[in-house]
């Protein structure tokens, strides 16, 4: 059929059902947040995400082995995979290509392919129409039985009926797409980190796999794209050696099982370090469940179980006086558990919790019995397992003393908020703030400066606690973080759970970190930081935690003066000002003068704040275990390298 018929024909098949399908790409472009949960930075690369989840989909069906990504120029983004392409051939039921099916029809997605159920899903799962609703433009290329084929698209409509453009010994599907700014009006940049850790991740979470990205807009020392590439071969045991490896191994492997339970695909890894944090980190379908969920307590269940009975049989809890917790088997513990589930059901306020009751006792099973053996193998390692969880028993008995201690404290000082607490008369939580500064004479100057209405000051001494190497019971001694926790107005955690935070009780819905702009600075937020990533996640989570960021230059001249965040900005403002201004470097906090602060970092018209958000809870735990763990080199090498906290904020 030659190009010119076949266009006569779609011409007139175009009717009801195209109509249809275009009001769901209208309908995904009036209500973008419903399908990929935000217009912002996240909903950005969600877009990626959405793309490359296709051609998973196409890996996980034993179709495909190589996924090509490319950040271009203009922020357009490709992704190309080596999978059996989209079917062009004509839709029976829709009288169009099937790849402008797939492209244009909301919820279309794989599911005309009766075979293969589809496992794979981005935040939602929802399909590359809604990628293409949301582009400027777009463009699919099939390469498919030696011919190339191709459709483009503007805003999710189609420019023209798929044609063939050319022969080719390739088979795969390239797919480049730029979001639209009329959508993504906030950014549309997409940030090469963020994305190149949702691959690796990836790659670990799909053994075998091959994923690459290129960032075409930036070259290196040795003047080639940014380019790395992520292939793992052994899945989940390498992704455990990656997140752990500035922590020091207790155990000489990691434990690993990989099979099936009640048709239900189980892949579980872990390994003990010598730290006091338990790391888990849960999947489904290659979706991070932080909220957890079935799997996670079947995990959980089965760990306990097996790990109890050891240790009973072994006799050496036969002189312990006090009981054993489900907490204690996971001090220094750091596992994932990656399950493939058909019709997962999601829970939980960020629908990130996996709710399907048959997952729990085939998660169970699987570790107990992989734990069976392990321990079976290794007897040496068996004894050196028990012995931390008798010593986290211990540790949680020291603990419980310390929590009732800062709890009693805090009644009989009449539920007294900390000395060095400066309050804000404000009463409703949701107007107010507290600035956590560093040091007594910052926290002086903030306090002067500040809106007393609506802003608390809280100075910290110092360098706060490395909650990061601290045992429990150091933590809830240590003066800084009691009066951080009684500032806040919430409880520390029961013994049951350690973290749990009474969100209600909040005294301030912002929580804002003000240090000095330099190295020693960020190495104190990151101090914070750490402790509220371990300790007070749900604030992070819940969007309350902050960053103020103090500029570094004021630039002078005559009676004119301005201040600088960069130095790009005091350049500018330099040469607007004629050249040879004055320039004064603000070496810390101390050196301004409250009203200098005020203006610049603290009144709410003028000042930028950052918020900490946890674009990947998986990365974020192995940063802050090299930031702030034993290994010096990596460390220094990070932060010299980074804004400490840019990793970690979205
Ligand atoms: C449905 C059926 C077939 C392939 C695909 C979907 C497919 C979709 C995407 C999206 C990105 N890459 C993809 N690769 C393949 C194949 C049907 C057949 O060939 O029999």
């Amino acid at each position: 059929m030659s190009d010119e018929k076949k266009d006569e024909k779609e011409i007139k098949v175009y009717g009801a059902d195209s109509i249809q399908a275009l009001e769901g790409m209208e309908h995904v472009r009036m209500r973008p947040s419903m399908y990929i949960g935000d217009v912002g930075v996240r909903g950005l690369h969600h877009l990626v995400y959405e793309v490359v989840d296709n051609s998973i989909d196409e890996a996980m069906a034993g179709y495909c082995d190589t996924i090509d990504v490319w950040i271009n120029e203009d922020n357009s983004v490709t992704v190309k995979d080596n999978g059996r392409g989209i079917p062009v051939d004509m839709h029976k039921k829709e009288g169009v290509s099937a790849l402008e099916v797939v492209m244009t029809k909301i919820g279309a997605g794989g599911k005309f392919d009766k075979d293969s159920y589809k496992v794979s899903g981005g935040l939602h799962g929802v399909g590359v129409s809604v990628v293409n609703a949301l582009s400027g433009s777009l463009k699919a290329t099939v390469h498919r039985d030696g011919k190339m084929w191709e459709q483009e698209y503007e805003r999710g409509k189609t420019l023209y009926p798929v044609k063939s453009v050319g022969e080719t010994d390739y088979r795969g599907t390239v797919v480049t797409f730029k979001p639209d700014h009329e959508i993504f009006k906030e950014s549309q940049v997409y940030n090469y980190e963020t994305l190149a850790n949702r691959l690796r991740e990836l790659s670990f979470l799909n053994k075998g796999l091959t994923i690459s990205i290129t960032d075409k807009r930036n070259k290196d020392e040795k003047g080639e794209f940014v380019h790395e590439t992520f292939h793992s071969e052994e899945g989940l045991k390498e992704f455990i050696r990656y997140l752990d490896g500035n922590r020091e191994p207790l155990i000489s492997e990691v434990i690993s099982m990989e099979g099936e339970k009640n048709d239900i695909p189980v892949e579980v890894a872990m390994v003990y370090n010598t730290s006091f944090n338990e790391n888990l980190h849960s999947y489904v379908n290659n979706i991070n469940t932080h909220e957890g969920g079935t799997h996670l307590s079947g995990f959980r269940r089965g760990l306990t179980t097996m790990l109890k009975r050891y240790a009973d049989n072994s006799g050496m809890l036969d002189k312990l006086k006090f009981d054993i917790s489900g907490d204690d088997f996971r001090e220094g513990l750091t596992a994932i558990v990656s399950v493939k589930v058909a019709e997962p059901q999601f829970e939980g306020q960020t629908k990130t919790k996996l709710g399907n009751r048959e997952v729990s006792s085939a998660v169970s099973q699987a570790v107990s019995e992989m734990l069976e053996n392990y321990l079976e193998e290794h007897p040496s390692d068996a004894k050196i397992i028990v012995q931390k969880v008798i010593l986290a028993a211990q540790a949680r008995h020291a603990a419980r003393k310390a929590r009732e201690m800062v709890q009693r404290k805090t009644v009989m000082s009449g539920g007294g908020l900390p000395g060095k607490l400066s309050d804000c008369s404000e009463q409703d939580p949701e107007k107010c703030e507290v600035f956590l500064v560093e040091g007594d004479s910052a926290g002086g100057t903030a306090k002067q400066g500040r809106d007393r209405k609506f802003q608390a000051i809280l100075p910290l001494r110092g360098k706060i606690l490395n909650v990061e190497k601290a045992m429990q019971h150091k933590v809830f001694e240590n003066e800084e973080i009691r009066n951080i926790f009684t500032a806040l107005g919430v409880t520390i955690g029961t013994e049951e759970d350690s973290k749990a935070l009474n969100l209600e009780k909040l005294r301030y819905h912002k929580i804002v970190i003000m240090c000095d702009a330099d190295v020693d600075g960020s190495h104190i937020a990151t101090l914070i930081l750490t402790f509220f990533f371990r300790y007070m996640k749900d604030l992070i989570e819940a969007g309350h935690v902050y960053i103020a960021t103090p500029p570094l230059y004021l630039v002078k001249k005559g009676n004119k003066k301005a201040y600088a965040w960069n130095d790009k900005e005091r350049d500018e403002l330099n040469e607007s000002y004629g050249g040879s201004a004055t320039i004064q470097r603000y070496k810390g906090l101390g050196e301004m003068n409250a009203e200098q602060l005020w203006v610049t970092t603290m009144k709410p018209e003028n000042r930028t704040l950052r918020q900490v958000t946890i674009d990947n809870g998986t990365e974020a735990d192995r940063v802050f275990s090299m930031l702030m763990g034993d290994e010096v080199p990596p460390r220094r090498e990070f932060i010299e390298k980074n804004a400490v906290y840019a990793n970690i904020d979205a």
